[in-house]
């Protein structure tokens, strides 16, 4: 297969600090050539922010607007895109490059990712980006400016244990199907995961592949402690790799990303950098070749 692994080493449109260390990380750590020994063909190429940084929203439209380009640009020579590193913000670029409405996404972490400006208790941008990509939050810097908004019914939200009160009320008022931690352990299950997908396919007739979004803070801190808001009771690799097989068996994925890879908050043996490495390498191979 061939896979167009995108860098996009900016975090709230910030290079240099933080989560926008990750990428290059990864990449270093032999990512590229890790993909080539299963038999995949691998072209790299890093996103470059194309204007110069006013302010974390204006930021990241342009990082996203890049990013975009690139993803068209993958999927046009056939390739499957793939983000290693960056921030929950990536989806943006990713989910406008796959055809925002015609895109399922499939978002995995331990926080809702789905806050908006008048809901945040935080006012951090980072806690809106699958919002934003909805049009929901921000839809004058984002959707309406595109023309083009992922339908929100064609979301599911996996492995939450950390949600806001107005997360959970956005969810639902506007149809998003929520998977917790349980839900995703017992797969097949009433309350599972292809329950969930079963009902946000049939609400969404128009998505015909899915984006697959894993913040790598889904899984239980033991496994990742590079992350900057670790949050306990998370999924184990295998679990998460389970989950992500229930999604590739029931519809194509034409995206994934794999984000929020703090190397400042990594442990000196490199535990979250090597986990998420192993993490990149098992979910292409599981969505490339999905077993049904
Ligand atoms: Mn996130």
């Amino acid at each position: 297969m061939k896979l167009t692994v995108l860098s996009v080493p900016y975090h709230l449109g910030r290079e240099g600090a933080g989560m926008a260390l990750g990428p290059a990380r990864y990449l270093e750590a032999g990512l590229a050539a890790r993909l080539e020994a299963r038999g995949h063909e691998v072209e790299v190429v890093e996103i470059r922010r194309p204007a110069p940084f006013e302010d974390e929203l204006q930021a990241v439209v342009a990082v996203n607007e890049a990013l975009a380009e690139a993803v068209r640009a993958a999927v046009d020579r056939g390739a499957l895109p793939v983000v290693a590193g960056g921030n929950c913000n990536v989806a943006l670029g990713m989910t406008a490059g796959l055809g925002a409405g015609e895109t399922a996404v499939v978002w995995f972490d331990a926080h809702g990712d789905y806050n908006t400006p008048a809901t945040t208790p935080s006012g951090f941008l980072d806690g809106m980006p699958l919002a934003i990509a909805c049009g929901v939050a921000h839809p004058e810097a984002w959707a309406q400016r595109r023309g083009e908004a992922v339908d929100p019914r064609a979301c599911v939200h996996a492995g939450s244990r950390d949600l806001d009160p107005g997360e959970v009320q956005g969810f639902a008022a506007t149809g998003v199907q929520v998977v917790g931690v349980e839900g995703l352990r017992n797969d097949g299950s009433e309350g599972g995961l292809e329950a969930a997908l079963r009902a946000a396919l049939a609400t969404a007739p128009r998505a015909v592949h899915a984006y697959v979004h894993v913040d790598i803070d889904v899984l239980d801190p033991v496994f990742v402690p590079g992350v900057d808001f670790p949050s306990p009771g998370g999924l184990t690799p295998g679990d998460l790799v389970a989950a992500v097989g229930i999604v590739a068996a029931r519809i194509p994925v034409a995206g994934l990303s794999v984000t929020a890879y703090d190397p400042e908050r990594d442990d000196a043996a490199g535990t979250t950098m090597a986990a998420g490495l192993d993490l990149i390498e098992r979910l292409v191979d599981t969505v490339v070749t999905p077993t049904a």
